[in-house]
């Protein structure tokens, strides 16, 4: 599961890259400076990791981590193969969301590839190279539906028109996640695989200034955002990535103090990217380690065990479940068991977010 990085050239993505994961990108003030995508993983700040740490006192606490990549910037024409566009239209499709950057900092040094900063007129720029490309995906995708209404199969038909409707909705200028679905629509539509269809969230790259004071392009990309149901996250990648160089935490507070915030911006947007992915958390507590694990919404119990180890899938019986919340309340697992707290769950249990989880299993 990949969340990967978007926008025109020159937006500050790889800045942002390099404060999110502990890979290192290129970053450089000429556009195209990312050719080739940069692949890093992320851990997910948890708050409960540390509550869990206090308690347990273990070896070592490892959090749940999420992929984020670095795509090279697109400019018009990309859906036409300009500026290498399909190859990073490829990038784009093998993720799973999109984080989408946009330039709201004024400076003169920085080339803006449209020659102003207008984040809106950015964001449509974007918007229409992947609606294109999404459109050619759709033009093709109905031929092939067509030739099976034939069959008269009602399945069929409606696969035929819901395809038909997309193409025509992506046409007049709208997002694909946007068009409306129901049960079956969302399955024929997940099936082609379409760049508007991933959930997106935006990150308004601000300069200092604007952090804490806003800026007239926020207010727009918010209201904008309303509208599709987006989130929107404003953070000074430039500025994250000078605390990032900072040596102490303290030195790190002292800034972070400066700027008005509590947490560093990528924080935010790492949760909310985690979030964009439909993801979750479980965690697994021992002397020896903490751990949070990632898993889908929805998962049951030996899937998430499969996380962990494939035998543990394959040859598991039952699970021990601990609410994180009544494993604070009551300080240790045999406190919890105390209190008959701890609940024995078999191979159709849904696991929840911030399930403490025991497996038994054997190979
Ligand atoms: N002033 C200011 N400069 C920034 C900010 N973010 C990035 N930059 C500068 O903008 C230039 C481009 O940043 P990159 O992160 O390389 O941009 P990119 O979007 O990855 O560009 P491509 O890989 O060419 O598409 C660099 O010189 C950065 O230092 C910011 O928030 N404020
Ligand atoms: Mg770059």
């Amino acid at each position: 599961m990949k969340c990967g990085i978007v926008g025109l050239p020159n937006v500050g993505k790889s800045t942002l890259f390099n404060c999110l994961s502990n890979a290192k990108a290129q970053s450089a003030n000429y556009p195209f400076c990312t050719i080739e995508p940069n692949i890093g993983t992320v851990s997910v700040p948890d708050e409960r990791l540390f509550e869990l740490e206090k308690l347990v006192k273990p070896e070592r606490v490892l959090p749940a981590v999420v992929e984020i990549v670095d795509i090279a910037g697109l400019v018009k024409g990309a859906s036409k193969g300009e500026g290498l566009g399909n190859k990073f239209l490829a990038n784009i499709r093998e993720c799973e969301a999109i984080i989408h950057v946009l330039r709201c900092f004024e400076n003169g040094n920085i080339v803006h590839v449209e020659g102003s900063v207008d984040p809106m007129r950015d964001k449509d720029i974007i918007d229409i190279e992947l609606q294109l490309k999404d459109i050619e995906t759709l033009t093709k995708a109905v031929e092939k539906a067509k030739k099976f209404i034939k069959s008269g199969k009602k399945d069929d038909v409606m696969t035929y028109e819901t395809l038909l409707n997309l193409q025509k909705f992506v046409e007049e200028g709208n997002n694909a996640r946007e068009f409306p679905k129901d049960d079956f629509a969302e399955s024929i539509i997940s099936d082609v695989q379409l760049l508007t269809n991933k959930p997106v969230l935006y990150v308004c790259n601000v300069d200092e200034n604007s952090i804490k004071n806003g800026n007239e392009w926020i207010a727009k990309i918010e209201e904008m955002a309303a509208k599709e149901n987006a989130e929107v996250v404003v953070l000074a990648a430039q500025i994250e990535a000078d605390i990032n160089e900072l040596e102490t935490f303290e030195e790190r507070e002292m800034f972070l103090e400066e700027l008005g915030l509590k947490e560093p911006g990528v924080n935010r947007l790492i949760r909310k990217a985690y979030d964009l992915l439909k993801l979750q958390t479980y965690f697994t507590a021992g002397v020896k380690e903490v751990r949070a694990w990632t898993i889908g919404r929805g998962w049951t119990a030996p899937q998430a065990a499969g996380v962990i180890h494939t035998d543990f899938e394959k040859g598991f019986i039952r699970a021990e479940v601990i609410k994180y919340e009544d494993f604070i309340k009551f300080g240790s697992e045999a406190k919890v068991k105390e209190a008959g707290k701890l609940a024995v769950e078999g191979k159709e249990y849904i696991v929840q977010d911030g399930d403490m989880m025991n497996f038994r299993f054997n190979v």
